[in-house]
């Protein structure tokens, strides 16, 4: 298993070293153009046009830029981002817990982008497939032949009356936002006694895993410190059940039977009272009941909905997510338009993992458009969720649109393991910089039937 482990993290490095090879190959070729390939972060002040655009420069944008560019050459691809930094967020959960330093877990959006792909410094604000244009933030417009959308899900820490203005308070964090997620290891430092209330919202929410992840590294951290016997811990969350998959719920509500920890379900989290440490509860099956919580420490995740300017677009759906197929990614309507990730109406939950598997496909659905052929691969709704459940164990949910379990490795992935947590927190961020954000990792599949050869 560890021979297997090294494999899968050597990949995309042996693979790295191939491509940056292959590109300087391209670049002695090009020699006379060589200059205009380095990608340049400017304010667009003209009218631009290009073949392949981008919105969106997070997990999905950058790797669907890194396999367009070897699709159509990077002078033919842009990506409208404007953040200065790029996050690998699934590090964020270790980052609350004190295992991580927010440090570690960003990168500048200029050394992530593609080489000779051009990145627009702006903001996207109006996107209108009837002409094939999109318009940013300082006014200027920029056309496409095709469309990737990446922009991913927004956080709504206002909808929660008393936030986000209540994050002033030592005793509130939130994993959710690198403005937030600080403070989630700071109060659980402070925490002394009395109730530690983790909470999940009553909308879709990215890696539906995280809002539980941090209680248990909680209830881990306070048996170190030896503060545990003072502390209640509860988890107030408004699904019906802890975890949407059987197999791993099973192994979840062992765990929290175990360490005695509070679920509390169907409520959710509607104020927050900071200067009174109260946090004010919903019964979501008895409309007008509420109750009101004393806490030590509030671990808060926010209601989530659809990018705002998918929302606001010819190309969302009912709700305000991006209308694409849930087998090719292609737009239901618009046949140049494809998406990817938290920002799509994909039914599978919202992952980094669902993103790499989906980069694949798009890239193939991409290739055969681009021939007039008819996409070919479908797209099985594979998504992740390492469920870390102490300092040093996760369980690996991978599932599919089913609901049925799709795991990589030959063993029983619901058991809590030593060997999940080293790729959790050792291999996965290497496999995310050098595989998925250079176009290398299309997720785990090619793995799994190599894994399971034999085994049918
Ligand atoms: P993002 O990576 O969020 O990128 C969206 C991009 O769009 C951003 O860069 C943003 O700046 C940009 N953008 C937004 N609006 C505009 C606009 N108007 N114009 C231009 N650009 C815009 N996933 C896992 O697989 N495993 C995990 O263990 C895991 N744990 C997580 C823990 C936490 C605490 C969090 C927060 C997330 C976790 N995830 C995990 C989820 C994972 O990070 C996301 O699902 C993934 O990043 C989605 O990629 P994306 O490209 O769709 O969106
Ligand atoms: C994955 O591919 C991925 O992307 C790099 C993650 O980070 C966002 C993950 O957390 C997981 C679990 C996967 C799936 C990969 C394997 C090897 C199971």
């Amino acid at each position: 298993m560890i021979l297997l482990l090294i494999t899968l993290s050597l990949f995309p490095l042996i693979f790295r070293r191939r491509m940056a090879a292959l590109y300087r190959l391209r670049q002695c070729h090009l020699t006379g153009r060589a200059a205009s390939h380095l990608h340049t972060s400017s304010r667009v002040s003209a009218q631009q046009h290009y073949k392949m655009l981008v919105l969106g420069g997070g997990s999905g944008g950058i790797a669907m830029s890194a396999r367009m560019k070897r699709l159509v050459g990077a002078e033919n691809v842009a990506v409208v981002e404007p953040s200065e930094m790029h996050y690998y967020q699934p590090l964020w959960t270790l980052v609350g817990a004190g295992a991580k330093d927010l440090k570690s877990t960003g990168r500048s959006t200029a050394s992530v982008m593609p080489s000779g792909v051009k990145w627009v410094k702006s903001k996207v604000q109006e996107i209108n497939p009837n002409t094939n244009t999109v318009r940013t933030d300082d006014g200027t417009e920029i056309s496409y032949e095709y469309l990737i959308v990446a922009l991913g899900l927004q956080l709504h820490f206002e909808k929660i009356r008393g936030l986000p203005e209540g994050f002033e308070h030592p005793q509130i964090g939130s994993n959710y936002s690198v403005e937030t997620v600080a403070k989630t290891w700071k109060a659980l430092q402070n925490f002394q006694e009395g109730n530690a209330v983790f909470t999940f919202p009553n909308t879709p929410v990215k890696c539906a895993g995280a809002p539980q992840k941090i209680m248990y590294l909680s209830d881990a951290f306070l048996r170190k410190t030896g503060k545990r016997s003072k502390a209640t811990i509860i988890y107030n969350t408004s699904l019906p059940v802890l975890f949407a998959i059987k197999k791993y719920a099973d192994s979840l509500w062992d765990i929290v039977e175990r360490r005695d920890l509070q679920v509390n379900l169907r409520r959710n989290l509607i104020e927050v009272r900071a200067d009174k440490q109260e946090a004010v509860f919903e019964n979501l099956d008895k409309p007008g009941e509420t109750k009101v919580i004393e806490y030590g420490m509030l671990h808060v995740t926010p209601p989530m909905g659809p990018n705002s300017t998918v929302k606001g677009s010819p190309l969302s759906d009912e709700a305000g997510w991006l209308d694409v197929d849930k087998y090719n990614l292609q737009h239901r309507r618009y046949a140049n338009v494809f998406g990817i990730g938290d920002c799509t109406n994909l039914p599978t939950s919202k992952t980094g993992a669902a993103v790499a598997a989906q980069s694949a496909i798009l890239d193939r659905t991409i290739r055969k458009v681009l021939r007039n052929e008819k996409p070919d691969k479908k797209y099985d709704g594979y998504t992740s969720c390492p469920l870390i459940t102490s300092y040093n164990t996760v369980i690996l949910a991978e599932f599919d649109y089913n609901g049925q379990p799709l795991e990589t490795f030959p063993i029983n992935q619901a058991k809590e393991r030593r060997l999940m947590y080293h790729m959790k927190a050792d291999v996965m961020p290497h496999l995310y910089w050098y595989g998925l954000l250079r176009g290398l990792w299309g997720g785990p599949g090619p793995y799994r039937k190599l894994f399971h050869l034999g085994m049918k």
